[in-house]
């Protein structure tokens, strides 16, 4: 051991790594090798660099801190409680318990100072990167000469199996494209996962495979240099063309006789003998467990009130900012608060009724056009597919490396990327982020729509293309369980507009909403927009679900309940019926998910129980929609793979027609030998 300042360093990374051994042997579950090996590193970022301030959590110009591999979760809680923020011992003590802020994986709504939710690999990767795009378009934004209120790093902990996931390598190429010099992530590379030694499936080299995408690689050999990483991270830090990847070669497990460089260290406790020896090794005292010696806590406290500091300097250049540019500081505060300004929806427009209509995706990209210059933060785009998913506002160009304060993303053919990215730009804050491709490929990006919804960001798909309406492109291209698999994800809403006014009721609820991820699906082929005056407004779409087109006061023969492009289907079913006498309802269902939220008394009136001759219309899956038909309902949906021809022949050959609804309709109403019947 050297000087004192070497000691101290020791004593602070041990007193890391023991808090994790503690904390998963109590437990008795979780993964102790990860923090054990990367405690150095974490150390000298969150002592040396990190900019935070556990007082005040989620100040805007914080650094942003990525565990991207979440297993190694008590890293984080360490570094969180050692720092000062509100994440007391006890919390760690209670690591993986019930109701405690410390789970397995951490969840960024639950203990301040966790920025995001990780643990499937590779996700807290491209957040990062979203987080690093939300910094630079905001400083291209706000900043004017002389007032720089937004500047921040955005650094992460990232592994080997977080490198060997696709998401990375999309989101590498992406970041490295748009040269993100504020990015920096350390490789955690101790080249051990589950199955053993990562020589059994991953040996190409990282270094190149980062240079080729535009990065700056670092390599440190020995993951215990302190003054290796610092200097490091200091280079990394002054290298602004390029995001950096410094790869620490460290060792899982470190300390532990038996077990450090073992995959026998990645996901169990090291038992009572191993903490015991471990202990022993790293001439750490035996008892008391979770110890935190008195000069380790000093100095992380120190580092956490420099952080303060920073704040304090960072608000008076918000109040000189706020001098000199009072409406750009406001505009700055109701971004970073999610508040929307009073006129925002105010050039809306409304879509005269029109038999030929137009498809629902058109007027989603002429929607985005109304509202995209009251909302100067709202930015978006497409992986690849802007032409088709109308998602370019016009009059801005391509956020580009040059161009960082253009509102075009492009994401390139990078779907799980984009998913990921947007989940970043949301928990960055300020910005309100948009991400369009074809409702099939949301199945690319779905782990990341996935914690969109957990971590309740307010994100927006605009999936286009929504069913076999996109007709040629065939089975491959043709959404047939999409819209039921988005549905089964909990806090996700799915909303499917029937026609051009609810495509802008849609995106009106969307921006409305304070939290949570919105899928639209939305034609590519046009339908009718209905004339309003015939049928109810398009505003009936925020209760998820309402009466299109009632009986003249008499007791409905039968519900016809629909979605989207099927909507016009079943008013053409329904004019069709009345004609024979049939008392018809036609209810618009264009978003499940709004629909179940509302009371049991609206339920009732838009479905009352006893009418249970019911027939539900839409072009996929039927799965759930019995939920809403009953039992006795019947459901004209595609229960199979799709097929390339024009989408009206398409329509016809699987049967989703009018003259199907009626057949259906007539048979729940005991006359199946309607002259409709035959088919
Ligand atoms: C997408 C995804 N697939 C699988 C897992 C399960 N898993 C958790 S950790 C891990 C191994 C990761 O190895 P590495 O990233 O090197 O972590 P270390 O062994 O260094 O702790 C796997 C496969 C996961 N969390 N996420």
């Amino acid at each position: 051991m050297g000087n004192g300042q070497d000691e101290l360093d020791e004593l602070c990374i041990n007193t890391i790594r023991m808090l994790a051994v503690d904390a998963v042997q109590r437990a008795n579950s979780g993964h102790p090798g990860m923090p054990m090996g990367a405690a150095p590193m974490a150390y000298v970022l969150w002592t040396r660099f990190l900019t935070y301030n556990p007082a005040n959590p989620r100040w805007p110009n914080r650094d942003r801190f990525v565990l991207s591999a979440g297993h190694g979760s008590m890293l984080l809680y360490g570094m969180l409680h050692l720092t000062g923020y509100d994440l007391p011992l006890e919390e760690l003590q209670n690591f993986r318990q019930w109701n405690s802020k410390t789970p397995g994986h951490p969840e960024s709504y639950l203990a301040p100072g966790v920025e995001t939710t990780t643990g499937p690999l590779g996700q807290g990767f491209a957040n990062g990167v979203g987080m690093a795009i939300a910094e630079r378009f905001l400083a291209a934004h706000f900043n004017r000469p002389g007032h720089t209120i937004v500047d921040h790093y955005t650094y992460g902990i990232v592994s080997d199996g977080d490198l060997m996931e696709g998401v990375s390598h999309e989101a590498a190429s992406l970041a490295g494209h748009l040269r993100l010099g504020k990015l920096i992530y350390l490789y955690d590379d101790n080249r051990i996962s589950i199955e053993g030694s990562t020589d059994l499936t991953f040996t190409e080299d990282r270094a190149l495979r980062f240079r080729a995408y535009g990065w700056h690689v670092q390599q440190i050999d020995d993951g215990n240099d302190v003054e290796a990483i610092t200097r490091a991270i200091r280079a990394a830090r002054e290298e602004a063309e390029c995001p950096s990847l410094i790869g620490v070669r460290t060792h899982i497990g470190y300390g532990s006789p038996n077990k450090q460089d073992t995959a026998e260290a990645h996901g169990a406790p090291l038992g009572a003998d191993e903490v015991k020896l471990t202990k022993q090794n790293l001439g750490w005292p035996l008892e008391p467990a979770f110890l935190i010696p008195g000069e380790a806590l000093d100095c992380f406290r120190q580092a956490a009130r420099e952080g303060e500091k920073r704040e304090n300097e960072w608000k008076a250049r918000f109040e000189s900012y706020k001098q000199t540019h009072p409406q750009l500081a406001e505009e700055w505060k109701r971004a970073i608060s999610g508040e929307l300004p009073a006129d925002w929806d105010k050039d809306i427009p409304t879509f005269p009724a029109d038999a030929k209509g137009m498809a629902t995706r058109v007027a989603s990209g002429t929607v985005l056009n109304a509202i995209a210059p009251k909302l100067p933060t709202l930015i978006g785009g497409s992986a690849d597919l802007a032409p088709s998913t109308k998602t370019l506002i016009k009059g801005s160009h391509a956020f580009q490396a040059d161009h960082y304060g253009e509102r075009n993303m492009h994401f390139g053919v990078r779907e799980h990327a984009m998913g990921g990215i947007l989940n970043g730009m949301a928990l960055h804050g300020g910005v309100m982020p948009y991400g369009g491709t074809f409702l099939v490929f949301s199945d690319y990006m779905r782990p990341a729509i996935r914690l969109a919804a957990m971590m309740g960001l307010k994100v927006i798909y605009v999936f286009t293309h929504d069913s076999i309406g996109l007709g040629e492109d065939g089975p491959t291209h043709q959404p047939i369980e999409q819209i039921a698999s988005l549905r089964a994800i909990p806090n996700l809403t799915v909303i499917r507009p029937a026609d051009a006014n609810e495509t802008a009721e849609a995106w009106r609820f969307a921006l409305g909403q304070e939290s949570g991820p919105i899928a639209l699906a939305l034609t590519r082929q046009d339908i009718p927009t209905l004339d309003r005056s015939k049928y109810a407004p398009a505003d009936g779409l925020s209760r998820g679900a309402y009466i299109l087109s009632n009986t003249e006061g008499k007791k409905p023969d039968v519900i016809l309940i629909a979605s989207g492009s099927e909507v016009h289907i079943a008013l053409e079913a329904a004019h069709e019926l009345r004609q024979k006498g049939t008392a018809v309802r036609v209810v618009n269902m264009t978003s499940w998910e709004l629909f179940d939220k509302q009371p049991v008394d609206y339920h009732t009136q838009v479905l009352p129980p006893e009418i249970m001759a019911r027939v539900a219309i839409e072009s996929g899956v039927p799965q759930g929609w019995h939920r809403y038909v009953g039992e006795r309902g019947e459901v004209v949906g595609i229960d199979h793979f799709g097929a390339s021809a024009p989408y009206n022949v398409l329509f016809e050959k699987f049967g989703v027609t009018a003259d199907r609804v009626v057949e259906k309709a007539l048979g729940l109403m005991g006359n199946p030998k309607s002259t409709l019947s035959e088919d």
